[in-house]
């Protein structure tokens, strides 16, 4: 039998999580915490920093994020929960691996280019810098498992090549991680561009659901989602507004999509959109309501992070007092 997986992942803070995050990521973490030994999640306010922010604003995001979490099934009893900035060999540790991490690796980052080129001020060193945090975020837990949506396909390959990297150069340490991304559901698009992901940063008020949408609110937008000029109600590589709309009600609804399609053979697209309303308003409620009971106590979201945080440090200390040591530093500074 093979070892338990140890599972890492790492989410933005922000209170307007959106159903691409639901469907990609979040849904697996909570699958995650019954496999993981440990799993850990993890909210990543330092790399929030590396677009525009308000800093008044972000602890009440994490305290958003944290509350989301929980609320989508998150048990602190079976994951480690915590706030990334709380655990200071994240940031230590990304600069010891930056010795082994190629510049010209860093510039072909997808994300670094799509988003520094929508860079209405400053692009800062911290948007180029982010998937070396991020593979720092990973290794200092040793994760065999990294549950994230296909957009971070290209930022968990890079961590593997990291990985290798400080293993050949300073002796077999790391692991190198593996991908785990959903079946159905890793790219959820934009409902009113279903060309392009549905994203927090590049985000169309119609074409996004957000978790904590009122049921609403996620009627109008399915509603009025984008389709096709054709009837069927399958998938196909010039029907990404329906093949997206199928890759939701499946996963709302736990079913496969070839399921769905026969459902729906012969039923027209208002009613196909109608449904599949109501299968992402019984997926989100429940989040949404409990959501409602968790968020306003900050002390016992507060007291979450800070007992995650200390689990987090108990595993990314030894880590990172392994690096300095094998890079020829003293491995545990005063
Ligand atoms: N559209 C999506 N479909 C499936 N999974 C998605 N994820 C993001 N968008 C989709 C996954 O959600 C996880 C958490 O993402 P994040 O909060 O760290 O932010 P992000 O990766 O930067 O994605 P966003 O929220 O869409 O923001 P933008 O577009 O501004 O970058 C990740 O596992 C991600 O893969």
């Amino acid at each position: 039998m093979s070892a338990a997986p140890i599972i890492f992942s790492g989410i933005q803070p922000t209170g307007r999580k959106h159903l691409g995050n639901y469907i990609g990521a979040i849904r697996q973490y909570v699958e995650g915490q019954e496999r993981g030994e440990p799993a850990i999640f993890c909210i990543v306010d330092l790399h929030a920093i590396s677009v525009a922010y308000d800093p008044q604003e972000l602890r009440e995001r994490v305290y958003d994020t944290t509350a989301i979490l929980l609320a989508a099934g998150l048990d602190p009893a079976r994951c480690i929960l915590f706030r990334q900035s709380d655990v200071r060999e994240h940031t230590e540790l990304t600069w010891l691996l930056s010795a082994v991490t190629s510049h010209g690796d860093l510039n072909r980052m997808h994300q670094f280019k799509d988003k520094s080129a929508r860079q209405r001020e400053l692009v800062s060193a911290a948007l180029f810098y982010y998937p070396v945090l991020m593979a720092a975020d990973v290794l200092a837990y040793r994760a065999t498992e990294v549950p994230v949506g296909d957009d971070q396909r290209q930022h968990v390959e890079l961590m593997r090549e990291i990985a290798r990297r400080f293993n050949e150069r300073f002796g077999e340490l790391l692991v190198v991680p593996e991908l785990l991304i959903p079946e159905v559901g890793a790219r959820i698009m934009d409902l009113q561009e279903p060309e392009r992901k549905m994203s927090t940063s590049n985000a169309s008020e119609a074409g996004t659901v957000y978790v904590l949408d009122e049921p609403e609110a996620i009627r109008k937008k399915l509603g009025s989602a984008v389709t096709d000029s054709g009837r069927e109600v399958l998938r196909g590589e010039d029907k990404a507004g329906i093949t997206n709309l199928i890759d939701i009600l499946a996963v709302s609804r736990g079913i496969d999509q070839a399921a769905v399609e026969a459902e729906f053979a012969g039923a027209g697209y208002g009613d196909f959109k109608k449904a599949v309303a109501e299968g992402v308003v019984e997926l989100l409620a429940p989040v949404r309501e409990r959501y409602a009971e968790l968020r306003p106590d900050e002390a016992a979201l507060e007291a979450v992070l800070a007992a995650g945080a200390e689990k987090a440090r108990a595993i990314a200390a030894p880590t990172v007092a392994e690096v300095r040591e094998h890079m020829g530093f003293v491995p545990a500074p005063l």
